[in-house]
């Protein structure tokens, strides 16, 4: 029987169809029924209807991928935060308008409904989030790809503000049921883990490496379906959970050990608990190595079992079907894990493996802070990986003897460098070098900081392989940060642009042209008003903060960091606070400063931070002296889903790290594009945003990256800039009181300390004046309505640049080499 091949044009549903599979799924699957159904119920249905439409498209993608044997592109990543799925899902299969209406006669409002939705929130902050707004891209423009990861049962903490300070509070995201995720239990991998390696003749003669693990653990594979923008690709994300492996379990439970066995499974099952915390420090713990192993591990399996679907044990082809990009150090032991499975399974020589590996990996660098670059203690690495250890001996004297040796005879301070192994009371393995050295291609993620990583961090490693080298700017994905999180801008730029900008971001340049228009310009800040008008009911509601949309909204969001400076801003707030006080007429338009921001636990002066913030904000909150001139609001639990709020509303995007620290940024990208103005440093990707926008459309401030280098160069010293500037030093005392900590002096003083005898390390003194007086300069534009609002829509039409599908085609033509594959 012939049966026609289903279209696209086939699978797409109209409204009545949608509503009545809603409620099929509402009493089938959820098991319950229109009268007594709780909004929760009511999502999960609505999901479930949306996956029939997913589930087809997966499979046909699937089938298409497997019948061409297309190269494909994997992803490891120990983080991709992909926040809620519901609207964006509905928006890339083209439902979401079909669906507000069907659930509108239903008596349903679809927003409502996906504010049920848990955040999966399995990521830090921007390379998490790079990860997932990649795997957006790759679809969209229908490149085979797998993204691979962790699938942990508590994601990123939720953080509650108790009296001003952060507490972490579990976050579980899928207690409830997640409607997005599957279980694939016939792709189960099993891995080892610690043991011994034993030397054995092999059949073919010759001597044989084998690995006696000492425990097994399984992998479960959990897929979540990435939809790309049409509907026309869907490739999964693919999640491992770890399990305990049975046949290690009954050993345990035959000699009488069921206590025993049951202690091995909840240590086999503790691997994939929790995401760590940490997003710019290495923690050196063994169930973090542990954790980067067992995905990686589990990754490489399923990759090998797929190829060998197709090619069975000839590697020939390995290199030309799979590319594997390692997002920061976090999955680097892939590449001696891979070196293991070539030689030690498949048997193939050292040299034939290595010239496989060496093609298949490619590296992002994420950071330049030293602590941040992985490393891990011989010792460690010995008990839980036996077997990688000798490989990445082997890998490092091959480096050495064949490469280093040559170029710089006898030069053992450069070999003590560049060697994977760090000499030391603690030897240690160091990823980063591991990584540069096993990969084809190495990239930064700004043009900055790809030109730092070949200079500053790997200049010998630059100069052995100079192609090696490369910059991928980052961009963020237009249609969950214009199109969903903004609909009254996306549907004015639709009707001006035309509706193909959410695949062609450039075409929203275009509008500069109605930079100056007055309609225009009134449509424009219409929608920010409202926005501004939404995000306060967002505040009142989460803090009991009054704010109102008439001030300026100035946004600082992102993990805190030192060297991200939110105690810049701060000390900049209390400036304006006593400016205020000492003139209750003191010019200057309304302003909040709106803050949302995660510490990582263990981060004491991170907290500390915080806490501040908080302080000042109660204090300046509840001053009937500076007239509502002045609010602080510090939003808790900062997240995708919340950062979907605050963007849209942001009138200003405070993106002001010391020079040469913050690699891109991302949310920078994301508040310019919805028409906010960037008062920045010349760091990262703000570079590239005032090239974009032009310079005289962002307020520019600070320290460059050379002045930086210089001024660290001479002897940096704060007390110059603390005694020079009364304004400054004031501010700063004001920490020793007890002003905004009443009857509890010096609760704020860890700041003052660290940015004096702590030798303010990111020489937040040195850019305070000029910060203020970028502020100042912002203040001006805004009360010139027309000004703002022209500077304000250029910001927005140039973002073009700064989508991820551009970032994703510079992988492909620059390091990946895929081809896109057309499906149905
Ligand atoms: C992270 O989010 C980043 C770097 C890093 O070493 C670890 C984590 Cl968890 C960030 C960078 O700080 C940021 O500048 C960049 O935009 C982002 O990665 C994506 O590249």
């Amino acid at each position: 029987m012939a049966t026609k091949k289903k279209t696209d044009q086939d699978l797409q549903l109209d409204k009545d169809q949608l509503k009545a599979s809603i409620v099929r799924h509402l009493r089938s699957t959820l098991g319950t029924s229109e009268q007594k159904a709780s909004p929760e119920a009511w999502w999960k249905a609505t999901a479930a209807a949306v996956n029939e439409q997913v589930y087809e498209r997966l499979t046909r993608t699937q089938q298409t991928h497997f019948k061409k044997d297309t190269r494909a592109i994997h992803y490891l990543s120990a983080e991709f935060l992909m926040g809620r799925l519901t609207s964006n899902n509905l928006h890339n299969l083209s439902l979401y308008k079909i669906c507000e209406e069907a659930l509108g006669e239903l008596g349903l409002e679809l927003t409502d409904l996906c504010e049920q939705e848990p955040d999966m929130a399995l990521g830090n902050g921007g390379l998490g989030r790079l990860a997932a707004c990649f795997i957006d891209s790759l679809a969209t423009l229908n490149y085979p790809a797998v993204g691979y990861g962790i699938h942990y049962e508590h994601g990123l903490f939720r953080q509650e503000i108790q009296d001003g300070r952060q507490i972490e509070r579990p976050d579980s995201w899928r207690e409830y049921g997640n409607p997005w995720e599957i279980c694939r239990p016939e792709s189960v991998q099993e891995i080892p883990l610690y043991g011994y390696v034993e030397t054995v003749f092999g059949d073919k003669g010759g001597l044989k490496k084998v690995w006696h693990a000492g425990r097994k653990i399984k992998g479960v594979p959990w897929d979540i379906p990435v939809v790309g923008f049409g509907g026309h690709t869907v490739n999964i994300l693919r999640l491992w959970e770890s399990r305990a492996s049975e046949f290690f379990d009954w050993d345990v439970f035959n000699a009488g050990g069921y206590i025993d066995s049951q202690a091995e499974k909840a240590q086999a099952e503790t691997i994939s608990k929790v995401l760590y915390p940490n997003d710019e420090t290495d923690a050196g713990k063994e169930l973090r190595l542990i954790q980067q192993y067992f995905f990686c591990a589990c990754s490489i399996k399923d990759i090998m079992r797929r190829y060998k679907r197709v090619h069975g044990s000839d590697f020939r082809n390995f290199a030309a079907q799979i590319a594997i990009q390692l997002n920061d150090t976090h999955p680097t032991v892939a590449i001696p894990e891979l070196m293991r499975v070539l030689v030690d399974e498949e048997d193939l020589n050292w040299d034939a493996a290595w010239a496989i590996c060496y093609q298949v990996f490619s590296y992002t660098n994420h950071t330049l802070l030293p602590e941040a670059l992985e490393k891990w203690s011989v010792s460690l690495f010995e008990k839980v990986l036996p077997r990688h250890l000798e490989i990445i001996y082997e890998i490092n004297a091959r480096f050495l003897n064949e490469l280093v040796e040559p170029k710089w005879p006898g030069n053992d301070a450069i070999k003590a460098k560049l060697s994977i192994i760090e000499e030391g009371d603690v030897r240690k393995v160091r990823m980063g070098n591991l990584c540069v050295i096993g990969s084809c291609k190495v990239n930064g993620v700004a043009e900055i900081h790809s030109k730092l990583v070949k200079e500053d961090l790997f200049p010998e490693y630059a100069e052995l392989w100079p192609e090696k080298m490369c910059n991928v700017t980052n961009g963020v994905t237009p249609r969950r940060w214009l199109l969903a999180c903004n609909p009254e801008l996306a549907a004015l730029y639709s009707e001006v642009v035309g509706k193909e900008w959410p695949l062609q971001l450039d075409k929203l340049r275009s509008v500069t042209k109605f930079a100056d228009d007055k309609a225009f310009q009134q449509q424009f800040m219409t929608i920010k008003r409202h926005n501004k008008e939404k995000l306060v009911k967002v505040i009142k509601a989460e803090t009991g903060i009054d704010v109102s949309a008439e001030a300026i909204f100035d946004v600082q969001i992102k993990r805190l960091h030192e060297y991200k400076r939110q105690q810049l801003n701060l000390i900049h707030i209390m400036a304006l606070y006593r400016r205020l006080l000492a003139n209750p007429d003191y010019d200057m338009h309304p302003r909040v400063f709106i803050f949302g921001s995660k510490a990582a636990p263990g981060y004491k002066l991170a907290k500390d931070i915080i806490y501040a913030i908080n302080k000042l904000a109660e204090r300046v909150n509840n001053d009937a002296r500076i007239q509502g001139k002045l609010k602080v609001v510090f939003m808790p639990n900062y997240r995708v889903s919340l950062a979907e709020k605050l963007i849209p509303a942001a009138d200003v995007s405070e993106q002001i790290s010391t020079a040469g620290y913050e690699a891109s940024g991302t949310g920078n990208m994301k508040m310019a594009l919805n028409g906010a103005i960037t008062i920045g440093t010349l760091d990262g990707a703000n570079i590239e945003i005032a090239e974009e926008a032009g310079a005289e459309n962002c307020a520019i401030f600070g320290l460059n990256v050379d002045e930086v280098k210089s001024l660290k160069a001479r002897g940096y010293n704060p007390y110059d800039f603390y005694y020079a500037n009364s304004e400054l030093k004031a501010v700063l005392d004001w920490f020793d009181t007890d002003y905004f900590t009443p009857g509890r002096p010096g609760e704020l003083a860890s700041i003052k300390r660290s940015l004096l005898e702590g030798g303010d390390p990111y020489l937040t003194l040195a850019d305070f004046a000029s910060y203020s007086e970028a502020h100042k300069l912002i203040d001006t534009w805004y009360r010139d309505p027309a000004l703002w609002a022209k500077k304000v829509i250029i910001n927005s039409a140039t973002m073009g640049k700064f989508n991820s599908d551009r970032s994703i085609q510079d992988y492909v033509d620059r390091i990946w080499k895929l081809k896109s594959c057309n499906v149905g």
